[in-house]
């Protein structure tokens, strides 16, 4: 059955702010002014935190300090939780991987860049993960890897790869603070008009 509400891949290197926009996305769906035909029920779909909660680890590399997901585990299970209430959909999938998804479980990937260099190094080294509160500290070869990854746009290209089609990939910008909300907001705006757009589709109504 064709899905209701839109899913949609929210990715970058870590640090971004996926965390922060799809919190903010989410918010922005439940807004008292959102009208019933506009209303569209977002729900934020962490990986890291599922991979944590799960323990879905397959091992620890030490190199690059981070836990090494066992992704057959993952998919079974976040297959699972999206077919749930009819696959109706609404999901706001973030992770800083994409390219592991079945294409068909998004209608839209979004890849947020912070493209500021400086800007990124501050982040990644000093401030504090949305998803904990906790402070990310990353150095060494860990730092220098997922600065190398956001300059050379290794995420955008993973993702045009893996959703080739026009208009599936679209990039924002995230180095601003006012640009979370912008970001939060656009993406609300397409999930709106993605639905006026798909109307009738799951109702049995045929055009
Ligand atoms: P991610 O989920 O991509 O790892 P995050 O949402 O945890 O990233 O954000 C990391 C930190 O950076 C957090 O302290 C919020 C801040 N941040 C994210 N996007 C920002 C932006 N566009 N401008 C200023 N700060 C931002």
């Amino acid at each position: 059955m064709p899905r209701r509400y839109p899913n949609i891949i929210l990715t970058g290197t870590p640090g971004v702010g996926k965390t922060t926009t799809a919190q903010q996305l989410v918010e922005l769906s439940k807004a008292p002014e959102t009208s019933p035909a506009s209303h569209v029920p977002l729900k934020h779909l962490s990986i890291n935190k599922i991979a944590k909660e799960q323990n879905f680890y397959d091992s620890y590399d030490e190199e690059l300090e981070t836990n090494v997901v066992d992704e057959d585990k993952l998919l079974d299970h976040v297959e699972e939780l999206i077919a749930d209430g009819d696959g109706e959909g609404g999901w706001v999938i973030d992770w800083h991987v994409c390219d592991i998804f079945p294409e068909r479980w998004a209608d839209l990937v979004v890849v947020l860049r912070c493209e500021d260099t400086q800007v990124f190094y501050e982040r990644l080294t000093s401030d504090n993960k949305a998803e904990t509160g906790e402070k990310r500290g990353y150095e060494g070869k860990k730092l220098q890897e997922n600065i190398d990854a956001e300059i050379f746009g290794v995420i955008l290209d993973e993702a045009k790869e893996a959703w080739p089609n026009e208009g599936q990939v679209v990039e924002l910008p995230s180095v601003q603070a006012e640009q979370i909300e912008e970001n939060a907001e656009w993406i609300w705006a397409w999930c709106q008009q993605w639905v006026q757009d798909n109307a009738g589709r799951s109702n049995g109504v045929n055009g």
